[in-house]
């Protein structure tokens, strides 16, 4: 198997040897002005542009050195393409199991394919345009450069998807590139293509909640693209869950630190609505709202587009190639649903290759798990008796077999009468939001913390806690 060789001297940074397709690089060099366009007026607000900012950029894909960490403005980071070193494999899964790897688009599944590609690549630029108001209001430098790498790499994701799109799919793959950057966050009239991605995310406690369930839903996303038979498809994704650790990262230690600090207050007597930090009860609101919306995005349950991927071999089960399940090939098992049927809830089989979303939702809710888990023993730590709950992948839902209905935290099935006048207290409420808003003044000394968060326990990239993460001119 050939290496790949990084060019990092390039106008875009790649290990794909773009300087060889000199029709590719044209296209792509014509797409990086009108991407810094959209940067300019849908990344972060205001004059952050124009700040130096300590970040960290993908320089190579090698185990260990494929980061490089220093100031640089935003607009001015190298987004490059990066795709994983090639390994040699087969197909591992579905039909077309045992036939070489594909390194072009093979003809019947382009739609498909494409569909799904644009959909990745839609949600990435859809984050950093959800995101662009945060620095106004970021609790502490460290946290304004965490949510700018995130930015910045969410970037660099979409880059890796238009790549693809440029390459394998002619001048419709240009179209979609084009449109990538014409759709908006939230916007009724071109709205980004999944719902949650259309979400407000007016708050840092919205922005650690995104970054800890609809960051892992990407991961969950990316690890099943990165079983794909179509190579560059898989090798673009498995780069891109490098960076995505950090996101998750991002999320995990946010929420944990509020949680940390409220904690605090209540040992030592103090209601933290009285010095602007976030009552539990709160939190627990917002990982509601967060979490059943990212269920969301593995789509239906039972859905005929998951059995098609899964067979054709574009789109494999979370860690296929390990050898974890019994049968390759998914067939002549069953998968057991739990679906609404006259007014309660009624056990269905359906085919396992039609449950593949259902599948992929079980393990990432098995991760989300662990995750409370671990803020949970925090808490008891603090000698806090307060527990979070994920609630029930019945609740909330606008997709699959549950989107009809209407279920309890715990999963009960309701009535519309009972859920207009309890989701109340599930869900945050127009007070919950203004409230959280209202918490969140900015802090921009070094080392410094708002009053509703914890400090970190550790500098990125071995840094002091009071480095200066952003430069301001
Ligand atoms: N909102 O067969 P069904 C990330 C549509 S996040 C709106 O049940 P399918 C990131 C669906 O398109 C990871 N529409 O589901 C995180 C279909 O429409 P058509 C993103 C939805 O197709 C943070 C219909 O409903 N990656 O990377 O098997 C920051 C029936 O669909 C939604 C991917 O999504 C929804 N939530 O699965 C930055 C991977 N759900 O065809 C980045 C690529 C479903 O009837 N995408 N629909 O018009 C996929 O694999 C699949 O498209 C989905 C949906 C898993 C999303
Ligand atoms: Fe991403
Ligand atoms: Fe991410």
């Amino acid at each position: 198997m050939q290496h790949t060789n990084v060019d990092l001297d390039a106008k875009i940074p790649n290990n794909v040897d773009l300087k060889s397709d000199k029709r590719l690089q044209r296209a792509l060099e014509h797409w990086l002005p009108q991407y810094l366009e959209w940067w300019k007026d849908m990344g972060p607000a205001d004059k952050f542009n124009e700040n130096d900012v300590y970040l960290r950029t993908a320089v190579g894909v090698g185990k260990g050195g494929w980061a490089h960490f220093d100031y640089v403005k935003m607009p001015d980071y190298r987004w490059g393409i990066f795709l994983a070193e090639p390994v040699d494999r087969t197909i591992h899964f579905g039909d077309n199991i045992g036939k070489p790897i594909w390194n072009e688009v093979p003809g019947e599944m382009r739609n498909r394919l494409r569909r799904l590609i644009v959909t990745q690549a839609d949600t990435e630029p859809a984050s950093v345009e959800q995101q662009r108001l945060l620095g106004r209001t970021a609790p502490s430098l460290a946290d304004m450069r965490s949510l700018f790498q995130v930015n910045v790499e969410e970037g660099r994701h979409l880059w890796a998807m238009v790549y693809l799109l440029h390459t394998f799919f002619g001048s419709d793959g240009r179209d979609e590139a084009e449109e990538l950057l014409q759709r908006r966050s939230g916007n009724a009239d071109k709205p980004r293509i999944l719902q949650a991605f259309n979400q407000p995310i007016e708050t840092w406690v919205d922005f650690f909640c995104f970054t800890t369930f609809t960051d892992r839903d990407g991961k969950y996303q990316l690890a099943s693209l990165a079983e794909s038979g179509f190579d560059p498809l898989a090798r673009s994704t498995q780069f891109m869950l490098t960076e995505e650790a950090y996101h998750m990262q991002t999320g995990e230690n946010g929420i944990g630190r509020i949680a940390h600090r409220t904690a605090e207050l209540l040992r030592e007597g103090t209601d933290p609505r009285s010095v602007g930090a976030i009552p539990l009860e709160l939190l627990q609101k917002y990982i509601n709202f967060w979490f059943s919306a990212s269920m969301d995005l593995f789509g239906g349950e039972d859905s005929t587009n998951a059995a098609e991927s899964f067979a054709s071999g574009l789109k494999g089960r979370y860690r296929e190639g390990d050898g974890i399940y019994k049968d390759p090939k998914a067939l002549g098992q069953d998968y057991t649903i739990d679906v609404v049927e006259g007014g309660r809830l009624v056990e269905k089989q359906v085919p396992l290759r039609r449950a593949m979303n259902a599948l992929l939702l079980d393990a990432y809710i098995a991760d989300c798990t662990r995750i409370v888990a671990r803020w949970n023993r925090d808490l008891a730590k603090l000698d806090c008796n307060f527990e979070f709950v994920l609630p029930s992948k019945r609740f909330n839902r606008n997709q699959g077999v549950y989107a009809q209905f209407r279920f309890t935290p715990e999963g009960e099935l309701i009535d519309e009468a009972t859920w207009q006048r309890d989701s109340g207290a599930w869900l945050p409420t127009k007070e919950d939001r203004d409230y959280v808003a209202s918490c969140m003044k900015p802090v921009y000394e070094p080392g410094k913390y708002a009053n509703w968060i914890a400090p970190h326990t550790q500098g990125v990239n071995d840094t002091p806690l009071d480095f200066q993460y952003v430069k301001f001119h």
